[in-house]
């Protein structure tokens, strides 16, 4: 109880102080209603009356938001006004691989692909290190060290037996490596002291992909608790030869951030922005398959979770086997463990998702998917 209440007391505390009426609108965490004096239910049971009190009463400095838009939020429990997605869209992230968003042109000049004799592919790619404040909660920005300006990191999907040719450059002002999940020589793991990349510096790494499954990169520098929280991540994922059966395929990671350096996490999400899913469903078609490439790399926290409402999906754990182990509407996983969960929507509606952990849930890990009647997708 002691520390969660020095990580909502902070929250406030920095919010009020340095990040202004912004911070704030993450209304969701009933401590943050506590400071703006409205009344939050069940507050007194969960001994932060005081906590909220005394950060700062309800005229934080700086504030430019009436305290009535609080109030609204309160109830909503989501984050007020919207991240700006110019820079980064989790709604375009969670469908793009290999930097399919681009446009061809300028595709290649990060991305290449190109087909050897044995009909697997050498797939080429240039991502760099670089220091960059990301908004992950309205008008809430976090200093963030970032694989080509973006957390996570773009997603790099290759098949069984393809070569990769990560080129790397640390443009960033600390050591950084890329530490890939996956078999691979001593010399391309990216985690000992003689692998880190100064700033400036540059370092291929060069292996075959396997085995097949869904796996993450991160930085491997240390203090690495820090190089990964900062942002250094991204989704790596293997295909089998011959791929998957068809389905509408997310890419899914679940992070968390500490926005005051407390070692302790204030936002939460699902691919960084809190609550961005809860502002802007998921699409999905009722009837079809739906894959979901789930990977946790929240740090400070044992533990975070998926729990999908009114859904149930088979479970394939780092997605080594093609067999389900598992059919759940629920599944926890380690910092840097990753699941596959299938299934398909059998009811139009929305559906929410989130972490079964409520608190992480009302610090922006919450969303839902909208399932729609095939013949009604062109329809919004
Ligand atoms: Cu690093």
């Amino acid at each position: 109880m002691s520390s969660q209440l020095s990580r909502r007391s902070l929250l406030q505390v920095t919010g009020l102080s340095s990040l202004g009426a912004a911070a704030l609108s993450l209304i969701g965490a009933r401590g943050l209603r506590a400071a703006n004096g409205l009344a939050a239910d069940g507050l007194a049971a969960d001994g932060l009356t005081a906590n909220g009190a005394a950060a700062g009463g309800s005229a934080p400095s700086g504030s430019t938001q009436p305290a009535a838009t609080y109030g609204h939020a309160g109830h909503s429990m989501i984050t007020v006004g919207r991240v700006s997605t110019d820079d980064f869209n989790p709604t375009t992230f969670l469908r793009t691989w290999n930097f399919s968003d681009l446009p061809p042109g300028q595709r290649e000049t990060v991305y290449r692909e190109t087909r050897r004799p044995d009909g697997s592919r050498l797939r080429e790619y240039d991502l760099f290190a670089i220091d960059r404040e990301i908004e992950i909660a309205p008008g809430l920005f976090f200093p963030a060290w970032t694989y080509n300006g973006q957390v996570p990191g773009p997603t790099i999907r290759a098949t069984e037996g393809d070569r990769l040719r990560i080129n790397f450059v640390n443009q960033g002002s600390h050591p950084h490596t890329i530490h890939f999940h996956g078999w691979h020589r001593s010399e391309m793991d990216g985690s000992l002291p003689d692998h880190q990349v100064m700033p400036g510096d540059k370092f291929v790494y060069e292996f075959d992909a396997e085995p097949f499954g869904l796996h993450l990169y991160h930085c491997h520098a240390n203090p690495l608790k820090r190089h990964i929280h900062k942002g250094l991540y991204g989704a790596f994922l293997i295909d089998p030869k011959g791929g998957r059966p068809p389905a509408d395929e997310l890419v899914m990671v679940m992070n968390g951030f500490d926005t005051n350096f407390d070692a302790d996490n204030e936002v939460y999400a699902v691919n960084t922005v809190a609550h961005h899913y809860m502002h802007e469903p998921i699409r999905v078609t009722v009837g079809k398959p739906v894959r979901m490439y789930l990977i946790n790399v929240t740090e400070f926290d044992v533990l975070n979770s998926l729990h999908l409402h009114a859904v149930f999906f088979d479970v394939f754990r780092t997605g080594t086997s093609l067999t389900p182990s598992e059919v759940t509407d629920t599944i926890m996983l380690c910092q840097g463990e990753r699941a596959i969960l299938e299934t398909a929507f059998r009811y139009p509606g929305q559906f929410m998702f989130h972490a079964h952990q409520s608190e992480f849930a009302e610090l922006g890990w919450m969303g839902l998917f909208r399932a729609q009647e095939p013949n009604r997708e062109t329809h919004h």
